[in-house]
């Protein structure tokens, strides 16, 4: 295996390719914190554990799953699932976080849907709404980029890809995600920040893979989905738990908007 994060996820995109018995594959969807729902509406024609392929662990989280899965589209294009992520909390390095990125940029994906459960600042936007990432504020200290690779990150969620998404659900707000290190919830204070500075849901992903994948040259598409109202904002104490309740209620709805997407994804 190599130690080149690049290199690794060449040899990561073969051995994908290989197990999924794939020329490439077109789109990738990396589904977060209460999005696993969506694949009981998938119909694969391939998977395998992401254990198996170089770079990649087993998870972590409760919830957090570890296949991949690929689908063909109504278009008939090949989207490749990663039911699960490494997260910067993890302490696996940065690398380790994005080498899902990097490996569905290797394989051929010209698109990617980054996914997660997050925190909301805005009590409108309930439990359970769906929220389009518009843009991002990296507050983790971390970059996947290293030496002087300076990415453009001015338009680093599509808007293409935004108003394609709002074919399939017409009522989808957008939102400033904010990415914390973790894996500690917010303070009060923090949260109050995240607003201050312009931020609408806070969570703890996300950001570093988006730029791992505009400097790979992927369109980046972020759905966020409010699982809790962040800290301060409401009478209850965060847990876990609730975020896998959020995902579960937001099932059916998650199910269409991810079947809808790969129509015209
Ligand atoms: I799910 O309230 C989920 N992930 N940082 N804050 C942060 N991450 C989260 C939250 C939250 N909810």
């Amino acid at each position: 295996m190599s130690d080149n994060p690049y290199d690794l996820a060449e040899e990561a995109a073969a051995r994908l390719r290989e197990r999924l018995g794939l020329d490439r594959i077109d789109v990738a969807l990396v589904l977060g914190s209460g999005w696993s729902s969506a694949t009981e509406v998938l119909d694969p024609i391939a998977s395998c554990e992401l254990a198996d392929l170089p770079g990649f662990s087993a998870p972590v989280v409760p919830g957090h799953g570890g296949r991949l899965i690929a689908v063909r589209t109504p278009g008939g294009r090949v989207a490749a699932i990663f039911t699960g992520r490494t997260h910067l909390y993890e302490g696996r390095g940065v690398d380790a976080v994005v080498h899902g990125v990097r490996t569905a940029a290797a394989a051929g994906a010209s698109r990617i849907v980054l996914t997660n459960g997050c925190g909301g600042l805005d009590p409108n936007r309930p439990p359970g709404t769906v929220v389009l990432i518009a843009d991002h504020l990296n507050l983790t200290g971390a970059t996947p980029l290293r030496g002087a690779r300076f990415v453009d990150l001015s338009e680093a969620y599509s808007r293409d890809l935004r108003d394609l998404a709002r074919r399939v659900e017409p009522g989808l707000g957008e939102g400033v995600y904010v990415q914390f290190h973790g894996p500690q919830f917010e303070t009060p204070a923090e949260v109050r920040m995240a607003g201050i500075l312009g931020g609408d849901l806070v969570g703890m992903s996300t950001t570093l893979e988006t730029i791992a994948a505009r400097e790979a040259g992927m369109e980046v598409l972020g759905l966020s989905l409010v699982t809790n109202l962040a800290a301060g904002l409401s009478p209850v104490p965060l847990d876990h738990h609730d975020v896998q309740e959020a995902g579960q209620e937001a099932g059916p709805r998650l199910q269409r908007l991810v079947t809808g997407l790969l129509e015209v994804l």
